[in-house]
């Protein structure tokens, strides 16, 4: 039996578009690249040789074109992993549910989706302007906890020895630790980007490590995360969405990863906050390999 989706669970707009993604599913290609800034999707769609269709509301741009005859969809998910789970549910239900009779489709279309990012090295090897893919995510941001099946995709050994490593406060909730697709990494990362573990915060600020006036509950975390080892990973670059799009695309049969450009460095203090342009060096690797 298909599912059955009530109109208050799976809101459609009038003119047959999802309700914050503003797309209708003929506007959804198979593969998807997510960009967190909505200025980052001209970026990538310059590289387009068509373009099909442009659409925005609210924080989600999203532009479908061709690159060297492979359809593509560029959208921006804003910052944070609550607007992930609006982006993946929406995306989703683009491509497996039936918008006339609100039923899950019979037949199952995967997408790959591959999240261009920006973050923040950890390691003296992770300097700015590493590309960093995430083998790995670490999510502080607790989404996944909320749905059925979690412990059977989460790397639950991980979780145990990061807990004890880090004395965790269990006021913060559960993480959940997370592979991206290897398949995919293993196409998009290649031999030029570095392989990492990524913590996924709920904030750039106190999760992340980042003290401004507001003293920090842990003031070790970081240099806990930064000596963190564990069956030869070590973590490599906190950001803010990696473990939520990994997590939901493996509830949801879908292949994902995450890759970032560093452009902050937690041990040298260093930071490029001019890297707009830099990282289309990033973006054209992707384009070509997905
Ligand atoms: C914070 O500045 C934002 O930058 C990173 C973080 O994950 C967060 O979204 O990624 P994007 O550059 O893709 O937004
Ligand atoms: N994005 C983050 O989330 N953290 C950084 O330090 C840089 C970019």
């Amino acid at each position: 039996m298909k599912k059955y989706f009530a109109e208050s669970e799976l809101i459609i707009n009038k003119d047959g578009s999802i309700f914050h993604l503003h797309l209708k599913p003929e506007h959804l290609a198979d593969k998807v690249i997510l960009v967190g800034d909505p200025g980052r999707v001209s970026l990538v769609a310059s590289h387009f040789n068509t373009t099909e269709c442009e659409v925005e509301n609210r924080e989600f741009r999203t532009i479908t074109g061709l690159y060297k005859g492979k359809r593509i969809t560029v959208l921006s998910t804003g910052i944070g992993c609550d607007n992930i789970d609006i982006v993946l549910n929406e995306l989703d239900a683009l491509a497996n549910i039936d918008f006339n009779t609100r039923n899950e489709q019979e037949t199952f279309r995967q997408l790959t989706l591959v999240r261009i990012g920006t973050c923040g090295g950890l390691q003296l090897y992770t300097p700015t302007g590493t590309f960093i893919a995430s083998e790995k995510s670490i999510g502080f941001d607790g989404l996944l906890n909320f749905y059925v099946g979690r412990n059977d995709v989460c790397d639950l050994d991980f979780e145990e020895h990061f807990k004890t490593h880090m004395h965790w406060n269990p006021q913060l909730g559960a993480p959940y630790v997370i592979d991206a697709d290897s398949e995919l990494i293993e196409r998009i990362a290649a031999d030029d980007m570095v392989r990492g573990v990524t913590i996924a915060c709920g904030g750039f600020f106190g999760p992340q490590g980042r003290e401004l006036r507001i003293p920090l509950a842990d003031p070790k975390q970081n240099e806990k995360i930064e000596n963190f080892e564990h069956n030869g990973y070590r973590i490599t670059n906190f950001e803010m969405e990696s473990s939520a799009v990994a997590g939901l695309a493996r509830l949801m049969g879908h292949k994902a990863m995450t890759c970032c450009m560093v452009i902050a460095n937690r041990r040298t203090k260093e930071a490029n906050a001019n890297y707009k342009n830099s990282i289309d060096g990033l973006i054209q690797l992707v384009l070509d390999r997905i």
